[in-house]
């Protein structure tokens, strides 16, 4: 069983050999992005802060930043067993005989139980602070950046509903302190928490989780379809509902074992000026309107631990948070283009500027189609450069992707140039949300699609690589296999490659 709260989780990293508690005062104030920055670039251990500087709380930190510990947060063997679990459900056929029946009905079931469920109490209203009580001052929220005017609050999950379905959602909205009790809410323009706030006449209810188990805390980064309660995908993947109270003074459900909850709502009509901020694009970005969320209760546990995270110039603790995205989405991203057999979105690449996919190539402009297809794809769209290539390439290996798209591409003919929906944060087309899009088709081409009769690639055969793996400690070479001797599977080895830059 995944963890079932923050105690658990870090209970479980410690039996791991996965966090090392810093008992030291640090400073809060950009002492422990240095320190984070270091320990997530060596691949080194979650960190709990336990006497951070002016806070009465520990924090904790790096709690996602290998493979290993994303693997173990969701209790799998692979990120792609993930994937595996939701194209099961996906691809549900009709069933055929009994024990096909019983199978299907167990899925169902757990689908039926992933919606959240409501209970009377929950540690986290232990504590509860209202009015002058409320002091953001008593945490450790980090000032991340040497230019970031304030701290921020980097890893929460908030809540809201639409006022026109009561649907709830649940995202991973950075959140700027103004002073002991208002912060700004980072909503981009794409999401769906902002749509919510559009919706609203007046102001909206918001609740703020921090410190959940680490599915639930994944679960607010999801680019799930607006009308998806990101609670229910939590609720998934652990196997059992996530558990809510109702807020103390907001309307709204927050999760019963969260280490804090801030309560609050954001006016219609209020507009601070957030920012700037170092952020995951490896940039600050700039100052910007944004809306004042007021803080109307502060709810904890005993001894509550805070939880929070540095973005920057990648690599950083959010790249497996994106695999595990890039991973688990995979299977409804080929329930709509099912000729896509893989795709991989390189860390270096902040998710949105780059997207490599493999394809069973069947016809002349499949490539392009497959190109519209991602620039058309809920949080996808807003990709700025896709690279086709044929099925047999492995996307993850970007060595082999540079190959086919250095010798199977003819710039003349294989680039496609088209515009769109860019990334709120991308600071190079001329106008902020809109820009160009570039499409490389690195595929084997096709004779209509203009090409001379396509070469055959150079293999041996297979006679002789069998006598030579027979014949191997005659010669007496000794080789060591570069990535194979450490044990990482491809995404590691793609981080790999990166870090060693
Ligand atoms: C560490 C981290 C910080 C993030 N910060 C923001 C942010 O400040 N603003 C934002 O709009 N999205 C941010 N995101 C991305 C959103 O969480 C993501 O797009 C999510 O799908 C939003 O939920 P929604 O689709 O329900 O709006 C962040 C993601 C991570 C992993
Ligand atoms: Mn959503």
């Amino acid at each position: 069983m995944p963890p079932k709260d923050l105690r658990e989780w870090i209970a479980l990293l410690e039996r791991e050999g996965e966090l090392v508690r810093v008992t030291a005062e640090v400073d809060p104030d950009l002492e422990i992005t240095e320190i984070v920055d270091r320990t997530v670039k060596s691949g080194g251990p979650a960190l709990l802060f336990e006497n951070p500087k002016g806070a009465k709380h520990p924090l904790l930190i790096n709690q996602f930043g290998t493979e290993r510990r994303m693997c173990l947060a969701f209790g799998v063997a692979s990120l792609d067993e993930l994937g595996e679990r939701v194209g099961d459900i996906l691809e549900m056929q009709p069933p055929s005989g009994l024990m096909d029946k019983v199978r299907g009905l167990q899925k169902l079931k757990s689908i039926a139980d992933s919606r959240a469920r409501t209970v009377r109490s929950g540690p986290v209203q232990e504590i509860v602070l209202q009015g002058d009580d409320i002091d953001l001052g008593l945490l450790p929220v980090q000032r991340c950046w040497p230019d970031d005017p304030a701290p921020f609050i980097t890893l929460p999950a908030v809540i809201t509903r639409d006022p026109r379905s009561g649907g709830r959602n649940v995202g991973m909205y950075r959140m700027q302190v103004v002073d002991k009790n208002t912060t700004f809410m980072h909503w981009q323009i794409h999401k769906d928490g902002r749509a919510d706030w559009l919706a609203t006449d007046g102001r909206i209810p918001v609740a703020v989780a921090l410190g959940l188990d680490p599915i639930t805390a994944y679960s607010a980064s999801a680019p799930l379809p607006k009308h998806i309660d990101e609670f229910m995908l939590a609720g998934f993947f652990r196997g059992e509902p996530v558990e809510l109270v109702k807020g103390v003074t907001v309307d709204l459900e927050v999760p019963a074992n969260a280490e804090i909850v801030l309560e609050g709502y954001i006016e219609k009509d209020e507009l601070g000026t957030e920012g700037p901020f170092g952020d995951h694009t490896g940039y600050y970005t700039p100052p910007e309107p944004f809306p004042v969320f007021h803080v109307t209760a502060m709810t904890m546990r005993r001894d509550a631990i805070y939880p929070s995270i540095v973005v920057g110039k990648p690599p950083q603790e959010d790249a497996w948070l994106g695999k595990a995205t890039e991973r688990i989405f995979l299977p409804a991203v080929r329930a709509t283009v099912p000729e896509i057999v893989d795709y991989d979105l390189p860390v270096a690449g902040a998710f949105h500027n780059c997207c490599i996919v493999s394809i069973n190539k069947a016809f002349p402009g499949h490539a392009q189609k497959v190109m519209h297809a991602i620039w058309g794809l809920g949080m996808l769209s807003l990709t700025k450069c896709v690279v086709v290539v044929d099925a047999h390439v492995d996307v993850h290996d970007y060595g082999e992707v540079m190959f086919y798209a250095g010798a199977n591409v003819d710039p003349a003919r294989d680039v496609t140039i088209g515009e769109g929906p860019l990334d709120h944060l991308d600071h190079a087309p001329e106008r902020q949300f809109v820009g160009g899009k570039l499409g490389i088709d690195a595929t084997a081409k096709l004779p209509v699609e203009g090409a001379r009769p396509w070469p055959d690639e150079i293999e041996m055969t297979p006679e002789i690589r069998d006598l030579v793996a027979r014949r191997w400690s005659e010669y007496g070479i000794e080789l060591v296999p570069p990535a194979a001797a450490a044990g990482f599977d491809k995404t590691s080895r793609s981080l790999l490659q990166l870090l060693r830059r």
